[in-house]
């Protein structure tokens, strides 16, 4: 298989965590690519329509994205129901879960494509704050979810620790005022091997 892959995107490194604890690790090649919004690389382009990182091409040469739809096939190929429950109401609060975790991400990226990558004379603050306003609000109910405390790694946890990772690789330590139980649960799963190989440095 084949990964389109940049060391700092925190999508990208949950399909790498997912495979690690998958046992796939060892099964995927890197394919590395640079790009932005405003200047898409050509061949990611090709692979994903939308030009985001990650893309997968498969053994079979099928090209999945989004991450999501990357760790789901990742988990069928090692047997199913590994790190996301197979049916039923778990199944659905992983979901869910996952998708917390990654719109937290996703507004995290968005704030720093507008402070960093925006020139300055076309910044817009309240746009910054609303995308900031998110982030809040989405770690608020991740330390409100006292399922992250369960033992085995999930979709959900495997999402939310990349997601952690970015903010604090970014942003700093800012996010753990006030999310104590959020924050101690964080450094224990940053310590597992697949965490510790992919942190953004
Ligand atoms: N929902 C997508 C988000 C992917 C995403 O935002 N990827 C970023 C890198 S971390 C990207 O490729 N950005 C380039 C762009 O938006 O053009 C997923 O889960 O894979």
């Amino acid at each position: 298989m084949k990964l389109y892959f940049a060391p700092l995107s925190p999508f990208v490194r949950k399909v790498l965590v997912a495979a690690a604890e998958l046992g796939l690790a060892g099964r995927i090649e890197k394919i590395p690519v640079q790009t932005t919004p405003v200047a898409p690389d050509a061949k990611l382009k090709a692979a994903n329509p939308l030009a985001k990182l990650p893309a997968l091409q498969t053994d079979d040469n099928d090209l999945l994205y989004d991450s999501a739809v990357i760790v789901e096939y990742l988990d069928a190929l090692a047997g199913g129901g590994r790190i996301i429950p197979p049916t039923g109401q778990a199944r659905w609060t992983v979901k869910r879960q996952e998708a917390l975790a990654d719109g937290i991400a996703d507004a995290a990226i968005l704030v720093r494509y507008e402070t960093f990558l925006r020139p300055e004379p076309k910044r817009w603050d309240e746009w910054i704050k609303g995308q900031q306003g998110k982030v809040d609000q989405g770690l608020d109910a991740l330390e409100a979810e006292s399922w992250l405390f369960e033992p085995a790694p999930n979709a959900a946890q495997i999402a939310a620790g990349c997601a952690l990772g970015y903010i604090e690789f970014r942003f700093g330590r800012d996010w753990r005022r006030g999310r104590d139980t959020l924050a101690g649960w964080y450094d224990r799963f940053a310590a597992r091997p697949s965490m510790a190989a992919t942190a953004p440095k």
